[in-house]
């Protein structure tokens, strides 16, 4: 394949809905960056491009759950990403946002280019709607069993443990994730992407690398579970996906008869690339089209596994359709990491936070780095632990690095004050393959990198060190000093040059680290091929000091990490209230707990809580006052069947007698749910 002019360099764009950890970076964002950081050095034309993607469903419950407003979740989310990003050095070009206006026109110009040139069908058909939170339910809306997998928290659109894509209609008891109820069929409408209809070419684009009849890329160069997880849904059967959902939050669907309809949030946010280079670019002097619509341009989508088809197969119909833009060249996906032995989980505070690391490690993102590159999930998931942490910074980042450097500035300044000497005589076999294997092992970083193999590119960089270590180790400079000078020099000038090799070809992985080391080398960062070519540092060359570059991670840090992992997953479980004291058995057989339907319901006047409550208790009526008026209305109320205290002495509250109890549980964030039986239980059944 011809070398391309530019690149177009992305990393999946973040739910805005909570904060970065580091299964974020291992995944998407840190090879994007060793990927962009090594073309950077080549001379390349590069553009990498982030942003937060700030619609769908993930946003809007957890504004629920936090009594929040969409906006105000992403707005806190979005800048607490984005400084996460740049404290960790990962170097967008631009890091923007889907709930901008810039995007908001971009993707509704997509869209209707799409629309009015027919690449979209109207289908009315029943969907699921929850009439408790009146709203029409979807991908993450809606959730039950995998008719695949049999994953019982598979979401409406995608089901993340077998990775298929689904329909709410094909989820077996589905359920709303808004109020938990069971939801109803409701007509409506939406455009849908009739994904059949592109079969072949997809085919042919996953498969075969091909294009239009030509060679686009070369399909042995995608990772085998990406074009495994593309093929098997495309010869599962391409179904038609709604592309506009019944939600307030989103891009509105830009059309007259699509009141209360947005853009599905997987059309919109990978529209978002495109929207956030134009961004970039206008701020940049460039012209966006040169990146997004020139076939001289590569385009690569840096992604976890979950993400694989929406990526390689709905993105690329999209623009395919759109006709003017260039096609992923490769979508080298990341596996999952997972943390201390389980998954890495926002909802269950199972993470470590960047933004948390990077404030109790300050000055440490190189080590983390390093770490997160060494377990990168490139073909399987993996494991981090704060053991292997240490391990990994103390054995490997400091004894085999940070050792090789700091003997080699203390052996110069205590021989040479500093300053490189002059060098003679011919080199010997010791110093000829230290060189070699020097050479060797920075032209394999590179070609690694470029194949996306990026804990062999690490390890690689990592031999410049250890060709060090071993030319020190064997020649033993300290001793050879009292005996012959020359071959001393000569071994510690190409010792500072191995430093300076080791430097450059850390810069993609380390890049807090490499700057120290040339600063202190007092020479320039250069180019990756001038450092092929850079001759020797000269002879008179001065060097600075080195500050220490990697302190030891004690046990204590680890136990403090551990600990505190421990504490979160406690705080999770014990966020309820502390449980009361034990009763017998038959205390509890005293209480006379019912299913009742609720038959009317009515608020109750100058109070802000009550709710008047007319109840079929499956062997009388009776009135009932229930303090749920801030969580429903009295609408939604009748015909539930909910539980309720039946032999509770009645009471008389705000002059009216209420007889028994409606039973309620209230949430983490202080929200009451009816508690609903989870099968048909007429009025006047028993609890027991
Ligand atoms: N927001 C990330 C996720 O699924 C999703 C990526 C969008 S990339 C256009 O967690
Ligand atoms: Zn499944």
């Amino acid at each position: 394949m011809s070398e391309p002019k530019r690149y177009l360099v992305t990393s999946a764009l973040p739910y805005a809905n909570g904060p970065l950890h580091i299964g974020h970076i291992g995944g998407a964002y840190l090879n994007a960056d060793i990927y962009v950081r090594y073309l950077r050095a080549k001379g390349k034309d590069v553009a990498f491009i982030c942003g937060s993607d700030e619609h769908g469903a993930a946003i809007t419950l957890r504004a629920k759950k936090e009594g929040k407003t969409p906006r105000e979740i992403v707005d806190y989310y979005h800048g607490l990403m984005k400084k996460a990003f740049e404290d960790f050095g990962i170097s967008f070009d631009e890091y923007h946002r889907t709930s901008s206006e810039e995007h908001r026109e971009m993707s509704q110009e997509v869209f209707k280019k799409l629309e009015a040139q027919g690449s979209f069908e109207v289908e009315t058909s029943q969907q699921y709607y929850d009439e408790e939170a009146k709203q029409f339910l979807a991908d993450r809306y809606i959730m039950g069993t995998c008719p695949h997998c049999a994953n019982d928290k598979a979401y409406g659109d995608q089901c993340e443990k077998c990775g298929r894509s689904l329909s709410p209609l094909e989820l077996i008891e589905p359920k709303s994730t808004l109020s938990g109820s069971k939801p109803v069929l409701k007509e409506t409408s939406h455009w849908y992407l009739p994904m059949a209809h592109h079969e072949s070419w997809i085919r042919e684009y996953i498969r075969d690398g091909k294009l239009n009849g030509q060679q686009h890329h070369d399909p042995k160069e995608w990772k085998s579970h990406v074009v495994g997880q593309c093929m098997s849904w495309v010869d599962g059967g391409l179904q038609s996906r709604a592309m506009t959902r019944d939600l307030d939050w989103g891009v509105p669907v830009p059309l007259p008869n699509a009141e209360g309809k947005v853009l599905y949030v997987w059309l919109d946010a990978p529209i978002g690339y495109i929207t956030n280079t134009k961004v970039w670019a206008a701020k940049n002097g460039k012209n966006w089209e040169d990146y997004w619509k020139s076939s001289d341009s590569r385009l690569i989508h840096f992604i976890g596994k979950d993400n694989i088809v929406f990526h390689c197969i709905i993105f690329p119909i999209i623009l395919k359709e759109h006709g003017d833009f260039i096609l992923p060249h490769n979508v080298p996906a990341n596996e999952f990491m997972n943390l201390e032995g389980d998954k890495i989980s926002t909802s269950r505070n199972w993470a470590v936070w960047l933004h948390e690391y990077v404030n109790e490690f300050p000055g440490r993102q190189d080590e983390m780095r390093y770490v997160l590159c060494s377990i990168m999930p490139e073909q399987k998931d993996s494991e981090f632990t704060w053991t292997d942490f240490r391990d990994r910074v103390n054995n490997e980042l400091a004894d085999i690095l940070g050792n090789f450097v700091n003997r080699v500035f203390v052996l110069m300044h205590k021989y040479y004050n500093g300053v490189i000497p002059a060098v003679n005589g011919e080199a010997s076999n010791a110093e000829k393959s230290a060189a070699a294997e020097a050479r060797r092992a920075y032209d394999a970083v590179g070609s690694a990198i470029e194949t996306f193999k990026f804990r062999e590119a690490l390890a690689e960089a990592m031999n410049i060190a250890r060709a060090g270590n071993k030319l020190l180790t064997e020649t033993e400079p300290w001793k050879l000093m009292k005996t012959d000078a020359d071959a001393t020099a000569r071994i510690l000038h190409a010792c500072v040059n191995l430093v300076a090799d080791a430097a450059a070809a850390l810069m993609p992985f380390l890049p807090f680290t490499s700057k120290k080391i040339l600063s202190a080398l007092q020479v320039e960062t250069q180019g990756w091929e001038e450092v092929v070519q850079r001759e020797q540092i000269a002879s008179g060359h001065t060097i600075g000091q080195l500050p220490i570059l990697f302190e030891k991670i004690t046990d204590e840090m680890v136990a403090a990490q551990v600990a505190k992992l421990e504490a979160s997953k406690a705080a999770v479980v014990h966020s309820a209230k502390p449980m009361l004291d034990a009763i017998d058995f038959e205390s509890f057989q005293k209480m006379d707990i019912r299913v009742v339907k609720i038959l009317e319901a009515e608020a109750v006047p100058k109070t802000k809580k009550l709710l008047k409550l007319k109840i079929d208790t499956g062997v009388d009526q009776r009135t009932v006052i229930s303090g749920i008026a801030e969580h429903y209305s009295p609408e939604d109320v009748v015909g539930k069947h909910v539980l309720f205290l039946a032999n509770l002495t009645p009471r008389e509250i705000k002059g009216v007698k209420s007889e028994g109890m409606i039973l309620m549980a209230e949430n983490a964030s202080g929200a009451l749910s009816f508690m609903v039986p989870e099968r048909e239980v007429e009025a006047g059944g028993q609890v027991k």
